[in-house]
């Protein structure tokens, strides 16, 4: 009872036990997937998990990167096509063992049934946002999750670094963007008046970020940062009025929703963020960098005489070819560094930079018409994944945020829309994300219910095949629920939560 459901699985006669005299081999090429094995396994194995005479081996064969076979008999072999794959096959070894094992301080042995799994991923972005500007996650929440994810075999930690309410990245040249940016006052008003209006802040130094980093790139998860902009900016006008349109100091923003301030267009501005970014492309190996581009009212630019001049000389009718102009700037930027732009749906107003990438959450429209312009595009459809939205019509639900998802409406979500289907275009999905907001969401304990169990119905999805066995799924997760509460997951119940709010 894999989750997620491997391609292939079949019982083979025989078992393995994993006991304190196992032994792990390993291919010099997968020496960091076998060190994390055995810090992984050390609770069961009470040791070490030495080389000696294979009885668990990982080598390397000829599949694609991410691909394995696993064989359980007398011996357990790993066979994959690169570091990836063997991290999946021994993930996947890991839930052959009872949930007992997921444990810290687990008492093997362990039997462990004989088995042949054959297995790959359809989708090479199987991501999840997690907004840390709008409720600060510590690193160790940080850490912890990156876990959880490399778990379901999930590749991509969409990490919304920015917003209007705080900004959470150390940028040596600029400390003023944490000094002030990070932290926000007491309020009494707000969207939701009964969990926002607490004094609230942090961030994560750039030693914390690399630390991140490395700890998800050992579980094969690529951290790829957000700097939001030019809307939900607040922060960093906070920080540096200069950025802002109005010329007047703003403080971190108290409320949620979509708000008025916005960055200008100035030439210093624009180097003042290519200056972050210099930092950031430092601190962050992902190919991809998300400039997000969404929900940037465009009220301060209308009103703005140096924003109206520069739509003068660039020939611009439209704000939107304003925020189109800014995007195509910081896009040929990255592209002379060798990265990609990923850019919220809205960077299709007003002309595509060239090389970007689409993020559409918006539903799937944005989806549809980026793939069919021949733009890469992750689906994280507001409609199908984000997991701020309420479990559960019921009154105690945790979350007053209006829209019910469940469970059943995850699983059934399918990364390449419908409209692409049979299309050429659909090769230009490159998978999916789900979105982890945090505006009602204020600590670890709140995200692991938002997130649970609906990111292992996620992790099929995008990882399996394109048909649904809803039956099956409400089977492995019986199975897989167990490993999460030994992990020490507070998952939703079936039955709604516990009254722990
Ligand atoms: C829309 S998704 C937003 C976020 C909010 C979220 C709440 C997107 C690009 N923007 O700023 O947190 O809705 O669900």
């Amino acid at each position: 009872m894999i989750v997620p459901k491997p391609v292939r699985h079949e019982s083979r006669p025989g078992s393995f036990v994993l006991d304190s005299r196992a032994t792990l081999n390993a291919d010099p090429a997968l020496a960091e997937v076998a060190a994390w094995l055995r810090g992984e396994l050390a609770p069961v194995t009470g040791g070490e998990l030495l080389p000696g005479s294979g009885t668990i081996t990982l080598t390397l064969g000829d599949l694609p990167p991410e691909a394995y076979r696993l064989t359980v008999g007398p011996r357990v072999e790993v066979v994959a096509g690169g570091p990836a794959g063997a991290f999946y096959g021994a993930q996947t070894f890991r839930q052959l063992l009872p949930p007992a094992a997921f444990r810290r301080a687990a008492t093997g042995p362990f039997t462990v049934p004989g088995t042949y799994v054959e297995d790959e991923p359809r989708f090479r972005w199987r991501g999840c946002l997690l907004d840390v500007a709008r409720h600060f996650m510590t690193k160790h929440d940080v850490l912890r999750f990156i876990d959880l994810l490399a778990l379901h075999k999930l590749n991509v930690l969409h990490l919304h670094l920015t917003d209007d309410q705080g900004w959470r990245i150390e940028i040596k040249r600029y400390p003023r963007l944490t000094e002030v940016g990070a932290w926000r006052r007491e309020s009494q008003t707000g969207w939701n008046g009964a969990m926002d209006g607490r004094p609230h802040g942090g961030y994560y130094t750039q030693e914390d970020i690399r630390e991140i980093v490395a700890y998800a790139a050992q579980r094969h998860v690529t951290v790829v940062p957000e700097i939001d902009l030019p809307g939900h900016t607040q922060a960093a006008i906070a920080a540096y009025p200069e950025l802002g349109n109005l010329g007047t100091p703003l403080e971190v923003r108290t409320t949620w929703g979509v708000g008025v301030n916005v960055l200008n267009v100035e030439d210093a501005t624009i180097e003042f963020f290519q200056n972050v970014l210099d930092e950031v492309l430092e601190l962050f190996p992902s190919p991809y960098i998300v400039l997000g581009g969404d929900e940037c009212r465009k009220d301060q630019w209308r009103a703005s005489p140096a924003a109206q001049r520069r739509m003068a000389e660039l020939g611009l009718g439209a704000e939107e070819e304003l925020q189109s102009w800014l995007i195509h700037r910081f896009d040929d930027y990255l592209t002379e560094r060798g990265r990609r732009l990923v850019g919220w749906d809205e960077i299709l107003e007003g002309g595509l930079a060239p090389g970007a990438v689409v993020a559409s959450w918006r539903g799937e429209l944005g989806a549809v018409a980026a793939a069919r312009h021949g733009h890469d595009v992750i689906n994280c459809s507001n409609t199908s994944l984000y997991l701020d939205y309420r479990q559960g019509p019921g009154e105690e639900e945790p979350v007053p945020f209006g829209t019910v998802l469940t469970l059943e409406d995850v699983y059934a979500f399918e990364p390449v829309p419908e409209e692409l289907r049979g299309d050429p275009a659909a090769a230009r999905v490159l998978g999916a994300q789900c979105g982890i907001w945090t505006e009602l969401i204020d600590s670890s304990r709140h995200l692991d219910y938002m997130a649970f169990p609906r990111l292992a119905a996620f992790a099929e999805t995008v990882w399996g095949p394109a048909e649904r066995d809803l039956a099956g799924f409400r089977d492995r997760l019986a199975a897989h629920l167990p490993r999460l509460e030994a992990i020490g997951v507070e998952y939703r119940r079936a039955d709604g939560p516990l009254p722990w709010q």
